[in-house]
């Protein structure tokens, strides 16, 4: 199987049409009609959660029954596809990120994990930063979501605080003991480069998998080794039952090791799953070992926004996806069936698009304001150069690792009904990094030629 790139794709252009509709037909100032609940993210339990939410948009439907034509945008009079519904739904002053829609109470209504944007910080239990919300009917009809944070115990430190809640950035759920109800995994972003000596009690919360009683109610399970003992970056994860063996699995990838210091990222770490709550971390075992050097060779650590599991060459098992960012290569992991990997990142252009040119980076230009270099284009920078001209620039970045994406998250979906799993990768494009930086794009899946390219 390989994967094409495409930039011509009709999701692409459907989403960025409804986006220009909405606006046009003026919606959003309505907040007594009732509409849908507020928009299940599809699919969140097992799913993956990466630093642009939890994924699982491809494949969505994009409007309810009745909605005008989505690309018509210049549509003016008909019914819009949404209505405002934040205060109905007791989500006024709600703020966060990393947004998890979940059912934690089994009642089939999607509950919701809210994250503020921390770290290295418990916050005091009369104002929580990571919360649960749950979806429960309301006096005189309707639903509302109600914050149930406290009660929840997702926050309970596991040195026994009862004063503040655990640090914590992101969810994912699945159900890691097999009893039925959706357990989670908390992931702990820790900013290594800002610790104190002593270390704070929010600097030493770790990612950590929390049972569920059924009801909502969570407590922690064993700590996660090496993950729960040692202070780690932790930026996305996913549950997966990757050797087939009816226990899931769990897949979690870190940030840099040391934001703004190197280009190393963090090892990626597999943990098997022993279907009672516990796991046992298996990484070097299944060919995801990765080094703190190996740009070149591409088996360096990378610093991921987001990991997304799913069945990319269709052969009946789960299959990794790393995201990278600062321009480096993603990675596929192929699953051989047995829960052992393969990166086949490069070859497949998941890793990023055949554009690794810097000759248009405005840092690369501003540089040659101050050499003399053969390899300078005639044109200058566009922008105002740093002092010296050439600060912003250093010999690794005009390596091939370094002019690809900042890729934030990557959705797994057959968008276009063929069978075949296809990939949309979410960039963040910074103009000034030019064309050799990637952006957005879906990747077709495409088994024509027996295998992957
Ligand atoms: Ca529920
Ligand atoms: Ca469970
Ligand atoms: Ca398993
Ligand atoms: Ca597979």
């Amino acid at each position: 199987m390989a994967l094409r790139s495409t930039a011509r794709v009709g999701l692409f252009l459907s989403a960025s049409c409804v986006g220009l509709a909405l606006s046009a037909w003026g919606c959003g100032s309505d907040e007594s009609s009732s509409s849908g609940s507020g928009g299940s993210s599809g699919g969140n339990a097992g799913g993956s959660a990466g630093a642009a939410g939890s994924g699982g948009s491809v494949g969505g439907s994009a409007g309810s029954a009745g909605s005008p034509p989505s690309c018509d945008v210049h549509a003016t009079s008909a019914a819009p596809s949404f209505v405002r519904n934040t205060a109905a739904w007791g989500l006024e002053g709600v703020e966060g990120n990393r947004i998890s829609a979940v059912d934690l109470d089994g009642d089939d209504y999607p509950d919701l994990i809210i994250h503020g944007l921390s770290n290295n910080t418990r916050a005091p239990n009369s104002a929580p930063t990571s919360r649960i919300l749950m979806n429960r009917e309301k006096a005189g009809g309707g639903r509302e979501f109600v914050d149930e944070t406290l009660a929840s115990g997702y926050g309970m430190p596991r040195d026994g605080d009862t004063e503040n809640q655990r640090s914590t950035q992101l969810a994912v759920a699945a159900d890691v003991d097999n009893d039925g109800d959706l357990d989670l995994f908390s992931g702990t972003y820790t900013d290594k480069t800002k610790l104190d000596n002593p270390q704070t009690p929010g600097q030493m919360d770790r990612s950590e998998v929390l049972l569920n009683d059924g009801s909502g109610h969570f407590s922690l399970a064993p700590q996660l080794v090496p993950h729960g003992n040692t202070a780690h970056p932790t930026s996305g994860a996913t549950f997966a039952d990757v050797d087939l063996d009816g226990n899931i699995d769990l897949f979690v990838v870190g940030w840099y090791d040391r934001y703004g210091f190197s280009n190393a990222g963090t090892q990626a770490r597999l943990y098997m799953g022993a279907g009672d709550g516990t796991f046992m971390d298996i990484t070097g075992a299944v060919g995801l070992r990765t080094n703190e050097t190996g740009y070149t060779a591409g088996t360096n650590h990378r610093p991921a926004y987001g990991t997304t599991s799913c069945d990319v060459d269709g052969d009946g098992d789960m299959d990794l996806l790393i995201s990278a960012y600062g321009r480096q290569l993603n990675q596929l992991y192929l699953n051989d069936g047995t829960g052992s990997f393969t990166d086949v990142g490069p070859e497949s252009l998941f890793a990023g698009d055949e554009n690794q040119s810097y000759a248009d980076n405005q840092f690369f230009l501003c540089w040659c304001t101050v050499h003399d270099d053969p390899a300078c284009p005639s044109e200058g920078p566009k922008v105002q150069c740093p002092t010296p001209a050439d600060g912003y620039w250093s010999s690794t970045d005009t390596l091939a690792w370094r002019n690809n994406g900042n890729t934030f998250s990557t959705a797994c979906g057959d968008v276009n009904n063929d069978g075949l799993a296809d990939l949309y990768n979410a960039e963040i494009h910074h103009w000034w990094a030019g064309d050799g930086s990637d952006s957005s794009r879906l990747l077709l899946g495409d088994m024509s030629g027996g295998s992957i390219k």
